[in-house]
């Protein structure tokens, strides 16, 4: 949604006149006649509580009103407890990865290796050795009208039988869960008014790295991390040299995702300090949990929206003396996630009047709401960060040297994940705008600017991935905060 506009690197005129400084000695071409074609391209694929930890008040916790439904009985976050539990003899023990001595099994299934060190160091993957992962929140799938009287097509032991079939899928978007709920721990401690934004992305993302054992495009970093602020609901990262620093009446949105085998997690959360943003933030919080519980397959993705515009508008709060109805920003929404590609093409809409089509067996969804004090709409605005190949546009010849480059960095590290300026400048690119701006001219890459609604008002975001097992739904993304 919200057409690509401004120029094709999604950036203004001030930026514009900058980034062509830079650039202008740049435009070298290749010879004609040169190779139309990029040779090389090994994409590789493969087989295939409390959140703000006491802190301030990172906008988390309070994890409740989640569920209630049905089957809510189930796993909670199996692991929830583990780290802290373990976290006693943490520190000095700096502990290596994939310790040997395990074999400590509890009656829980836990992890069979090594602990998480304090500041999270250790691979996930190297945790849990035995490929037993924490499991996300699992709950029965809701009995509509309808659907009592349908057949209902499978049996039991079918439906396992299916299960068991996915079982590899369920255990990658599992890692890249228990990496996502570790590293906003951790993050959520630390954060504090005053940490700058590039700070922030930093601390996440390396830390982001390190736990999901960073591997080409088998593991990794599976989109750039946003830390949207205030009136901006998304996709705002910073470039370099932004010396944006969050302070204690900021409204932030941190999104960051993570892949295994490009099984991605894509979840959020809105982090204040200030406790005036609370029901704000609240509302959101419930608005995504509604998405949540209404979510199931054979579920028409317009009776989603419908529930959660619901949730959402039965929030009024106060701001600085002024009262507003949370509205849900009617043109952003959730999406259907697939291998590799963050918006596999299905979209989770946040008011009603949505499409009459349904949610499917295995697939992977993405529910994020997001609420505003604005006007409930969102523009592209701010120079652009977030870039990501168009999933459909397959081979593409280039004659311009620079742009040939810098495809084929953008398909060796990046395939068709998205990625930001800051990640081509530490892969050690330079004056690479032109470059951008060729690709995303022809085609090839899309620009994602930021999407704010209107100045002065704030938005907030919550988002989880879940999977439609055919058995039950798992949360996967679920933690003690939020
Ligand atoms: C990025 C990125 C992070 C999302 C997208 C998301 C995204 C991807 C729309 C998207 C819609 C503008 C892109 C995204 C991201 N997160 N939805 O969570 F580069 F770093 C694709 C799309 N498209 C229309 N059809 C083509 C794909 O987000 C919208 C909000
Ligand atoms: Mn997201
Ligand atoms: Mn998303």
């Amino acid at each position: 949604m919200s057409a690509a506009v401004v120029n094709n690197v999604g950036e203004k005129a001030e930026d514009k006149k900058r980034n062509e400084e830079e650039e202008i000695e740049d435009i070298d071409e290749v010879p004609d006649g040169a190779a139309p074609e990029d040779a090389k391209k090994k994409k590789k694929k493969k087989k295939k509580k409390k959140a703000a930890g006491g802190e301030g008040s990172v906008n988390v916790p309070d994890g409740g009103e989640a569920n209630g439904e049905v089957g809510m009985a189930t796993a909670k976050l199996a692991n929830a407890h583990l780290s802290d539990e373990e976290e006693g003899e943490g520190e000095g023990a700096a502990q290596t990865e994939g310790s040997s001595k395990k074999k400590k099994k509890n009656k829980k299934k836990k992890k069979t290796g090594s602990m998480q060190t304090d500041p999270p160091s250790v691979p996930v993957v190297d945790l849990y050795q035995d490929g037993e992962l924490p499991i996300g929140e699992i709950s029965e799938y809701k009995i509509n009208k309808d659907d009592r009287k349908a057949i209902n097509r499978m049996t039991s032991a079918e439906k396992r039988a299916l299960e068991t079939s996915y079982d590899e899928m369920y255990r990658e978007i599992r890692i890249g869960a228990e990496v996502h709920r570790t590293t906003r721990k951790y993050f959520q401690k630390w954060v504090e008014p005053g940490k700058s934004m590039i700070e922030i992305c930093n601390v996440i993302e390396e830390m982001n790295r390190k736990l999901i054992k960073e591997k080409g495009l088998e593991a990794g970093l599976a989109f750039p991390t946003g830390c949207s602020l205030n009136h901006c609901a998304a996709h705002y990262t910073p470039n370099a040299g932004d010396t944006t620093v969050l302070s204690y009446d900021d409204v932030c949105k941190i999104d960051y995702g993570v892949h295994v085998n490009g099984r991605v997690i894509d979840c959020a959360f809105t982090l204040t300090f200030n406790p005036k943003y609370d029901r704000l933030v609240e509302a959101v919080k419930a608005a995504t949990n509604t998405g949540i519980r209404e979510a199931g397959i054979d579920a028409r993705l317009c009776d989603i929206g419908a529930a959660i515009q619901e949730t959402m508008e039965s929030y009024e709060v106060e701001l600085d003396g002024k009262t507003y109805q949370v509205k849900p920003i009617r043109n952003l929404n959730g999406h259907s996630i697939a291998p590799y590609r963050i918006h596999a093409g299905k979209t989770v809409p946040i008011v009603k009047g949505g499409e009459m089509e349904v949610m499917e067996e295995n697939e992977v969804y993405a529910i994020e709401t997001f609420g505003s004090t604005g006007k409930g709409y969102v523009h592209d605005d701010m120079e652009t960060s977030h870039y990501m190949k168009n999933y459909d546009v397959g081979h593409v010849p280039l004659r311009l040297a620079k742009s040939k480059h810098l495809l084929n960095i953008v398909n060796q590290n990046f395939g068709t994940l998205a990625f930001c300026r800051r990640w081509l400048d530490r892969l050690g690119e330079s004056k690479y705008l032109m470059a951008l701006k060729d690709l995303c001219d022809k085609g090839i890459v899309d620009p994602y600017p930021p999407l704010c609604d209107i100045k002065g008002c704030y938005t907030a975001q919550f988002e989880h991935t879940i999977v439609l097992r055919p058995t039950c739904k798992e949360v996967v993304t679920r933690g003690d905060d939020y």
